[in-house]
């Protein structure tokens, strides 16, 4: 059973050798799959292998939509004085999503113990291609207010800010026309309170 499948390899390789990338079916710079002119060759073989080699370019080729479930979080650690000192550098000046409570404030019940915390969005980090429709639908579980806008990679703002509160259900959606890396921020929680959405080649 070995040999028809060599066979029928062996026929595939020049198509492979001269092929190239394979950009679209039929489109720019795509080629379509001849069957070799040999005689005794396999054709139901062959074109199962072409096939096979085209289908994943074929699917790669067509711009898909995306809708992503975000949501808006915050992530709280505490622990107490006799495990560990307070940070010393105040976590606000690094970014305004990040918070701290010092000893006596944060539990006035413990006087020991403290807590640093987060805004985040979740996922903070998503791939799509180039050209796919991209629908965010978010939900916030945590902070008042967020003030969330979306840039591309040029900075140009794609969606303008809006204000989402806690418990809100939010949509937005834009065309992922460049390829680089989409800025889904909060300005009130910058830098730090913003999710990639990265676009790669098609
Ligand atoms: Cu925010």
């Amino acid at each position: 059973m070995w040999k028809p499948l060599l066979m029928g390899l062996a026929y595939t390789m020049p198509l492979v050798a001269s092929a190239g990338p394979v950009h679209a079916l039929g489109g720019p710079g795509g080629r379509a799959c001849h069957r070799p002119g040999r005689s005794g060759s396999h054709p139901l073989l062959f074109d199962v292998l072409c096939l096979a080699l085209l289908l994943p370019h074929a699917v790669r080729a067509q711009p898909a939509p995306h809708t992503i479930f975000v949501n808006a979080v915050e992530y709280k650690g505490s622990t107490t004085t006799a495990k560990r000192a307070p940070p010393q550098v105040n976590p606000t000046t690094l970014s305004q999503g990040y918070a701290s409570k010092g000893p006596g404030e944060a539990d006035q019940t413990a006087p020991q113990q403290w807590e640093v915390a987060r805004d985040a969005f979740a996922p903070g980090f998503v791939t799509v291609q180039q050209g796919d429709a991209v629908a965010v639908r978010a939900f916030v579980v945590h902070g008042d207010q967020h003030a969330v806008s979306v840039l591309a990679p040029d900075g140009q703002v794609v969606v303008p800010s809006a204000t989402w509160t806690r418990g809100g259900a939010y949509q937005l959606s834009f065309k992922a026309e460049k390829v680089g890396t989409y800025k889904l921020s909060c300005a009130i929680h910058a830098p730090s309170m913003t999710a990639h959405l990265v676009v790669l080649p098609r």
